[in-house]
């Protein structure tokens, strides 16, 4: 069979750390409320609902890639569906904050949480992967993903978005089984998962580990690694892997080593430290700071030609910010980030 473009795409290319002819670009969030297209169609259906549609699901993010220009399209989903067919309740409040009604506190609701046995419950998001593989043109890969064991433990302990994570954490040290227990259920739920996204048709798939940063190395390599490597010695293997773990520099060497081909880094570190400490053998995907979006065209301008001359012509480099894009950005600069990596990234 004729190999299709998007496996020689510089988005494949970079995840491989093979050489590119120009830098790759996207953006996390690069389809959202900064989005007017988006929010339009927010005013007529629930973020639920809009997940749970798959022609308009993959409608919102083709709109995205195209407008923005971007190298991958990444599949319109949430972390957090995952956790309703594994019997926790899921909302999003009106001002867009997720909560869940019946959050995990004792050993007893532990029980009660269902490891994913099959995906059908999740037969949404395959056919959201199906409708936005099908209108994507076929030099661009798709991105499949999921919150990694940690990130969706936080959710379910604490029941909403959290500051200091006080809850999951105190859950971790007093009920280390009840921990273990719930981990390896996320762990290889979550491996089911990303395995039925891959079969379905994405081309690589990013694990969000988005409030792991809140840990320390110790707490890390104890609690949390052993099944982030679970879940990433699951996945088929020949699927590049992007492991992402904002918020704590420290953590990238044990981020790196329970797995991922691709390690997410976000501003906090420069990238050209940060790769160093990953090491030339793994790709590397960051790190603007997004809060540079909300500047003007100058700036971000500089920035992109700053980190693109800190990153220099090693291969694997894929251009994205530290972490997603924020609400109050204008398109336009949005656009004017990946033109800039498009006119600067050039390897000649
Ligand atoms: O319209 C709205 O109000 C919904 C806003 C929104 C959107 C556009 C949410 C609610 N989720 C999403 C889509 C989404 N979420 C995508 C696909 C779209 C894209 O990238 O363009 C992805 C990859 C996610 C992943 C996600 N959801 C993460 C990991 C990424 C990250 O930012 O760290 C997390 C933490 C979530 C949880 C979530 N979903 C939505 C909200 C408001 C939250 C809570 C964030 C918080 O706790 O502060």
């Amino acid at each position: 069979m004729k190999k299709r473009t998007w496996d020689d795409s510089p988005m494949m290319r970079a995840a491989r750390c093979q050489v590119t002819e120009s830098v790759p670009v996207w953006l996390m969030r690069q389809a959202g409320r900064y989005m007017p297209e988006y929010r339009e169609i927010r005013e007529r259906v629930s973020f639920i609902e809009l997940c749970k549609t798959p022609e308009l699901a993959a409608e919102v993010m083709l709109t995205a890639v195209q407008r923005l220009g971007v190298d991958a399209a990444i599949i319109f989903s949430d972390i957090l569906l995952i956790l309703e067919p594994m019997g926790l309740e899921l909302e999003f409040e009106p001002d867009g904050g997720p909560r869940i009604g019946n959050p995990i506190r004792n050993s007893s609701d532990v029980n009660l949480l269902r490891e994913l046995e099959s995906v059908e419950d999740l037969e949404f998001v395959m056919n959201t992967i199906r409708y936005t593989r099908e209108g994507l043109d076929d030099s661009l890969p798709l991105i499949g993903f999921a919150g990694a064991p940690f990130t969706l433990a936080a959710y379910a302990i604490e029941g909403n978005s959290s500051r200091n994570f006080r809850l999951v954490k105190a859950f971790m040290h007093v009920c280390p089984n009840e921990w273990q227990e719930m981990m390896r259920k996320f762990a290889l739920s979550t491996a089911r998962y990303l395995n039925s996204q891959i079969n379905a048709g994405v081309q690589l798939v990013q694990i969000f580990d988005s409030w792991v940063g809140c840990l320390s190395d110790e707490d890390y390599k104890k609690y949390v690694k052993p099944y982030s490597r679970m879940l990433i010695d699951l996945i088929i293997p020949g699927t590049p892997i992007i492991h992402f773990g904002p918020g704590n520099p420290i953590l990238l060497p044990d981020i790196r080593d329970a797995g991922g081909h691709v390690i997410g880094i976000d501003w906090r570190i420069a990238i050209d430290q940060a790769w160093n400490i990953v090491g030339a053998d793994y790709a590397v995907q960051g790190n603007l700071d997004p809060a540079i979006l909300l500047t003007n065209r100058e700036i971000i301008r500089q920035s992109v030609q700053h980190i693109l001359r800190q990153v220099g012509r090693r291969p694997g480099f894929i251009f994205n910010l530290g972490h997603g894009i924020m609400p109050q950005t204008p398109v336009e600069n949005a656009i004017t980030l990946v033109d800039a990596v498009h006119e600067f990234g050039v390897v000649r």
